[in-house]
């Protein structure tokens, strides 16, 4: 408790020393417009790199993580003042952590001046990350299903039926409607037919509303990877989610442009749990990098009870970030209808599971967005990548905390794990973790 105390006091210190040490260069340090102009252009700059699936990782220009040493924050603030840079925001779950930006000096340039700073333990660049979804030719095909609930798409999941849903359905129910899975993504559209009954507001950390707190997808993939959850089933509309009773929670961190920074994310981790979400959807990812924010949030999260769930990536590479960091985050690779590893999807020994990530057929916005510029149509349509693996993983591990509401996250991981169809090599294997995740089997 004392040291609980003692750290609130240190941070309203430094909080006081920053506004102090910043306010010749501009104003109050936290304010929401400042934010917003940052993330701005950090947009801006990505330009088209949406797509990208290049290993070198992107950054966001003239920014450094910086994690101080303990003691006293002041000496830090003095030397920051000194070389021109400011802290524009900090991460509460760890009061040595801060965002600092320089107005002149690149990421490079900081990297080297903090690292050999006396009064900093790590420096770091705020690496950008993007949504593991790759563009697919849209395709029309499926049977009917006679046992399929009435959504007129239904016929075109496969993944469900693949994943043995019905069954577990049956055997399971649909899951229960208190349970709350976080989509940290590019935002959802709350207002679609298929998704309105099931989905919380939460908050935008993408700072593209005015007011920062209205999450809508402005970019389509978030409304793909909550549909894929719990779009409502039997509702004469459109498609099934794997657990079409749970709440989504929606939280923006990338933006318009699909992309975002592990900063923003992390953020957006910290508000889902706080907001009492059991599961935590994370779509997106950016190449392998060590990274301390995510290594942080993910400790206190897993530590609060949660269950990060990380799509693998896209790059045909090793698994990337934060998915790799498998003590807090399930990394899921994409399958196909083979069960043979996708070939765009991530592989490497951190995976814990696969799961179909190939032509998807799932919930989009019913308004114009980015994605309809990639020849995806409104309302509803196939999308793959790990990206869609993810969040039928984090639909199934939802089936199983309501039957089992009472085990921990660690419990719902490795059963999800110990269920999972075996495949290619035999036991636990780096193209698809322990097996394809299996609804049916899981609910047994
Ligand atoms: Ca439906
Ligand atoms: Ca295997």
């Amino acid at each position: 408790m004392t040291e609980r105390k003692s750290t609130k006091l240190v941070s309203a210190a430094l909080a006081l020393g920053i506004l102090a040490a910043c306010s010749p260069v501009g104003g109050p340090l936290l304010n929401p417009q400042g934010n917003s102009a940052l993330l701005q252009s950090q947009s801006a700059a990505r330009g088209s790199k949406i797509f990208n699936a290049d290993a070198r990782p992107q950054m966001a220009p003239n920014q450094v993580i910086v994690k101080v040493k303990p003691g006293d924050p002041n000496l830090f603030v003095q030397s920051l003042a000194r070389s021109g840079a400011r802290v524009v925001d900090f991460f509460d779950i760890d009061t040595r952590v801060f965002l600092v930006e320089s107005a002149s000096r690149n990421t490079d340039d900081l990297i080297r001046q903090f690292s050999q700073d006396r009064n900093v333990e790590i420096a770091q660049p705020n690496y950008l990350v993007s949504l593991n979804q790759i563009p697919a030719a849209p395709r029309q095909q499926g049977r009917p299903n006679m046992a399929a609930p009435n959504d007129p798409l239904y016929a075109q999941q496969w993944h469900l039926p693949h994943v043995g849903a019905l069954d577990a359905w049956s055997q399971g129910g649909q899951g229960n409607k208190d349970l709350i899975v976080a989509v940290v993504d590019t935002g959802v559209d709350y207002n679609h037919p298929d998704l309105k009954a099931n989905t919380i507001k939460g908050k935008d950390f993408t700072k593209e509303s005015p007011d920062g707190l209205d999450p809508i997808d402005g970019f389509g993939h978030g409304t793909h990877v909550a549909g894929i959850i719990a779009a409502v089933a039997n509702n004469g509309e459109g498609v099934a989610g794997a657990a079409p009773n749970v709440k989504i929670l929606a939280v923006k961190v990338l933006s318009a442009k699909g992309g975002g920074s592990l900063f923003a994310i992390a953020g957006g981790i910290k508000h889902s749990v706080d907001m009492g979400a059991k599961i935590v959807n994370l779509s997106l990812g950016g190449p392998a990098v060590t990274d301390l924010i995510s290594s942080a949030v993910g400790y206190w999260a897993t530590k609060k009870g949660a269950l990060l769930i990380a799509a693998a990536g896209n790059s045909n590479t090793a698994v990337g970030t934060p998915a790799r960091i498998d003590d807090y985050y399930m990394a899921v690779a994409a399958s196909d209808q083979a069960n043979k590893r996708a070939k765009f999807s991530c592989y490497g020994k951190e995976l814990s599971v696969s799961a179909p990530g190939v032509q998807i057929m799932a919930t989009t916005p019913t308004y114009k967005v980015p994605l309809n510029d990639h020849g995806y149509p409104q309302n509803y349509a196939f999308l793959q990548g790990t990206s869609m693996a993810t969040p039928l993983v984090a639909g199934v591990a939802a089936l199983v905390w309501s039957r089992h509401p009472e085990w921990t996250a660690k419990q719902v991981r490795q059963h999800l794990e110990k269920t999972a169809v075996d495949v290619g090599a035999p036991g636990k294997d780096n193209e698809s973790g322990f097996g394809v995740v299996n609804a049916a089997a899981a609910l047994r």
